[in-house]
């Protein structure tokens, strides 16, 4: 509850994205899995020509061992949906009510209905509006399902937050099936949608697409589903359960939870809520890198490991990049994002051979966008998804240094480029102090 109303107040604020430190990390990291040696077979080679006096070389057996025991650290690939971090509004948010009154306002999968309306203030033409009695229940929903569902993974990533809350694998029926539903016949143009907010019109969290995007997918996007599973599992509250809305290139702010209603409307501009607090609406993921791990001391001439994830977005993840400034070295003034500084490339790992996320049997279930009939990843990394990096750095001399890392997407743009606004999501470049001494 205490890690909700922190959230809520940074959102509220508008705070500038707190730096992710390793420390801070290490309680989201509640399931390290331990990767195996073999699967990082390839980690050698590229380690050696990142930097030159890496004692890394292509063979397995001769990879550094203190690059490895930092690895075998790193969180697994996909997130359990209780560790997920919660942004979740209302008072009291949603998921902390009663099981009863869960099952009272249709927050339970026995009671749950949705309802597709026509908006009353830009109404859509719809020969047959989900009003009432006609609203959809859940049995409907599988029943959907069984006909059309689909399952991709896609990091969530709150907007305001930066580092994500949590990779997951999401299963739904696309929302375009539901829509057809009612029959619109004319004047629609968005779609809106909010969920269960405590029957307080104060409290509504609503988001909103433009229409086009949920009846086609462009740019081999998966579709917008009505989810109900993740990670295999069925949707817990806190997670938005029954059903929540997934949109599967968008920040967090456009997957409500708990949902209950879809407005069709004639509306020609976003409505989100979002709006208030100067977000940029429109706004896909974007590509950035952190940390996970960089020890805060080190001996001099000691080399050290270093860890961290990528976020990789719309335009997905080419490399990861660090670099080591020394304090004393002043990086100059005119070049905002250090685009001259002489950056190094990280390793962008393998695919693991555990997925982590509470799984059942621990595979990827058949089929997932994405994945082959093996389980296996057809691309690596995966665009909307999560990557890891590991880099060694040479030995030092004594001093104070900052570490950097970022991104260069597929298209060879450099975090934070090309959107580097804080307000359509964090691509700020990370910065961790660490110190070498004696
Ligand atoms: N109904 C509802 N849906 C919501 C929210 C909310 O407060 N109420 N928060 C949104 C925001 S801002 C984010 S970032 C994601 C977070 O999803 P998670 O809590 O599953 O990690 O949920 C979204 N869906
Ligand atoms: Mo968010």
């Amino acid at each position: 509850m205490d890690l909700v109303v922190l959230r809520l107040t940074l959102e509220s604020h508008q705070m500038p994205t707190p730096p992710i430190k390793p420390l801070e990390i290490q309680p989201f990291l509640n399931q390290h899995v331990a990767l195996s040696r073999r699967y990082f077979l390839q980690l050698g080679a590229v380690g050696a020509t990142a930097f030159s006096c890496s004692p890394l070389s292509a063979k397995e057996s001769d990879r550094d061992t203190l690059l490895q025991s930092a690895i075998d650290e790193i969180e697994s690939w996909l997130t359990r949906p209780e560790d997920f971090r919660d942004v979740s509004r209302g008072k009291p948010v949603p998921h902390s009510l009663s099981a009863e009154k869960m099952s009272e306002v249709g927050m339970t999968r026995d009671s749950w209905k949705l309802e597709v309306i026509s908006d009353p203030e830009h109404p859509a033409r719809l020969r047959s509006p989900l009003t009432k009695e006609k609203a959809l229940d859940f049995s409907e929903l599988m029943k959907m399902a069984e006909k059309n569902s689909v399952r991709f993974p896609k990091v969530m990533t709150c907007l305001n937050i930066g580092c994500p809350l949590g990779m997951g694998i999401w299963e739904g029926v696309p929302l375009r099936d539901l829509i057809w539903r009612a029959q619109p016949v004319n004047d629609l143009r968005r779609i809106f949608y909010y969920g269960y907010h405590n029957d307080d019109e104060q409290q509504m969290f609503r988001s909103s697409l433009p229409v086009g995007r949920v009846l086609e997918d462009p740019f081999d996007l998966p579709p917008v589903i009505l989810c109900y599973k993740l990670n295999g599992e069925w949707l817990s509250p806190e997670r938005g359960g029954p059903v929540r809305m997934v949109v599967p290139e968008a920040y967090g702010f456009k997957s409500i939870k708990w949902l209950t209603t879809i407005v069709l409307s004639n509306l020609a501009t976003a409505n989100d809520t979002y709006e208030k607090g100067n977000n940029d609406l429109d706004s896909p993921l974007k590509t950035f890198a952190a940390t996970l791990s960089v020890p805060k001391k080190v001996k001099p001439n000691n080399p050290l490991a270093v860890t961290g994830y990528a976020q990789v977005g719309i335009s997905g993840l080419k490399k990861v990049q660090v670099w080591v400034q020394n304090r004393d070295v002043k990086p100059s003034a005119d070049d905002r994002y250090f685009a001259s500084a002489p950056w190094e490339d990280a390793e962008i790992l393998s695919p693991p051979s555990q997925w982590g996320g509470g799984l059942p049997g621990g595979v990827i279930p058949q089929p997932t966008t994405g994945f082959d009939a093996t389980g296996q990843p057809k691309n690596w990394p995966m665009r909307l998804g999560k990557a890891h990096w590991a880099a060694l750095l040479p030995g030092l001399p004594a001093g104070e240094y900052i570490l950097r890392c970022r991104t260069i997407d597929e298209k060879g743009a450099a975090q934070p480029m090309p959107r580097p606004f804080q307000k359509s999501g964090h691509a700020a470049i990370e910065q961790i102090d660490f110190r070498v001494e004696d």
